[in-house]
């Protein structure tokens, strides 16, 4: 196993969070990815200093450090962003290769990618993030090359003919990309013909998705505590207690600092967030930074395009509360039900559930929570199929509750409560048929 010491400089306006836990978060990124972190420590950065980031007396304390050690660590993580300059400067005074907190993060999504679409996704933010260093990062293209070594920069002649290699290859993936992509959207469009409401769980990564997800579903995607266990998006089908039919989807986790190059990168993959009909932000209520998460998983949505004017219904599952002790539990349970009666759910005023995705308290209150969001909109019809064509008929049992249903030679007539959704998508399949409001229930709207 790889030795790595992982700092985290302590800056000014680093906000509400805590130094301690952001240095644990980045010592849980280097563990998932396993490096065996042989110290993890504070720096406090007062000024940053243009050649190395960190102080003088900093850099030196960890050379000292990691001279003593036996052996010595060959990977030193400094938890921030670098400047090109900066990180070439620290790889020289420690003998050691350098990551900082965007490289590391490309490294695990390097790692966990499966899906044809998810390691291209990974490569291209690679790429992107090389050609912005213009210094060659620890992976990629230095294993490929093989049998390297990962210390000491390359000479410039290398970066020249690395930069025209890594535009070519940038173009190469992006059309690669684009044709997995053409694949989904196809996919997709498919999927939409499906009748079921679409929920997608969003969330920090550990907050508990995947662990919710598998209970929902009865399913077992990998739930574990590694940062960034999921990567690839899931879709399943889950039925919820009213026999109403939703597809749930699981997704990669957000985290602080996401690289820029990831968001854009992961979009395509984001997607399916972007097209839910109801959006679960997983938070784990019982993390110290649970509000600051919060935060970060709200920029994201943000630059996603998922903002406060958004009018999709938003739940947030406060998860883990089987980890508060008995008063913080009741109090936030008693806070969250008081939230629910509210008109609408935004994401600034969301509906919240406390629950434990671990031992299934409170999933039964979210999953009536997530009924009573994607039923809302349903109404009664009357409906005409001429000839009694079966296949509406048979799409009307699939997606409506069919309250009364009679036939003769020439057509047969229903009445069907349908959401908003369905009627659209039955209209369109099958324009022949004829929908109305039954006169009673258009009365009692209209009073
Ligand atoms: N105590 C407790 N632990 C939980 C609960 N829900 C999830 N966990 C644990 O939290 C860790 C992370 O759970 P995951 O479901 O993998 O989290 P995730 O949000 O999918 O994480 P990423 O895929 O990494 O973004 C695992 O060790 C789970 O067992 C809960 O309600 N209570
Ligand atoms: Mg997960």
């Amino acid at each position: 196993m790889t030795k790595a010491v992982v700092i985290h400089p302590v800056t000014h306006g680093e906000g509400a969070r805590s130094p301690e836990a952001k240095l644990e978060e980045a010592a849980g990124l280097a563990a998932a990815i396993d490096l065996e972190v042989v110290l993890a420590a504070l720096a406090p950065v007062n000024r940053p200093t243009p050649a190395t980031f960190l102080g003088q007396g900093k850099v030196q304390e960890i050379l000292a450090d990691l001279d003593e050690r036996d052996p010595r660590p060959g990977l030193v993580i400094v938890d921030h962003a670098l400047s090109p300059v900066q990180h070439r400067n620290l790889e020289k005074a420690w003998n050691a290769k350098v990551l900082d907190r965007t490289a590391l993060i490309l490294e695990i999504f390097g790692e966990r990618a499966r899906t044809a679409e998810g390691r291209l996704q990974v490569d291209l933010a690679h790429l992107s993030y090389q050609r912005s260093r213009l210094v060659r990062s620890w992976t990629h293209l230095e294993r490929q090359r093989g049998g390297r070594g990962f210390l000491g920069g390359p000479g410039e002649r290398q970066i020249e003919s690395d930069r025209r290699a890594l535009a070519e290859k940038i173009d190469r993936l992006k059309e690669k990309l684009e044709d997995v992509r053409r694949t989904r959207s196809l996919q997709r469009s498919r999927r939409q013909r499906a009748p079921y409401p679409v929920v997608a769980l969003v969330g920090y990564t550990n907050a508990g998705k995947s662990t919710l997800f598998n209970r929902m579903t009865a399913s077992d995607v990998l739930a574990k505590d590694l940062l960034f266990a999921t990567l690839d998006p899931t879709l399943r089908a889950a039925d919820l207690a009213s026999g109403q039919r939703i597809i749930l989807s699981d997704t990669v986790g957000f985290i602080s600092d996401l690289p820029t190059q990831l968001v854009a990168a992961f979009r395509a993959t984001l997607e399916e967030v972007l097209e839910a009909d109801v959006i679960v932000h997983v938070r784990d209520i019982a993390h110290p930074d649970s509000e600051a998460q919060r935060d970060d998983v709200l920029d994201v949505l943000g630059s996603l395009g998922i903002g406060p004017e958004d009018e999709r219904p938003i739940i947030e599952a406060l998860n883990k509360i089987d980890l508060l002790d008995h008063e913080r539990r009741s109090a936030a349970q008693v806070l969250a039900r008081r939230t629910q009666d509210r008109e609408v759910f935004t994401l600034s005023e969301p509906a919240q559930v406390a629950i434990s995705a671990a031992n299934g308290e409170g999933v039964a209150e979210l999953e009536s929570l997530i009924d009573r969001l994607v039923t809302a909109d349903r109404r009664v019809f009357s409906i005409e199929v001429p000839g009694g064509d079966v296949r509406a008929r048979a799409f009307l049992h699939e997606v409506g509750d069919v309250l009364s249903e009679e036939s003769d030679e020439d057509r047969a007539r229903l009445l069907v409560r349908l959401t908003e959704k369905s009627r659209g998508q039955f209209a369109k399949s099958f324009p022949e048929a004829v929908l109305t409001i039954p006169a009673a229930a258009a009365a009692r709207r209209s009073a």
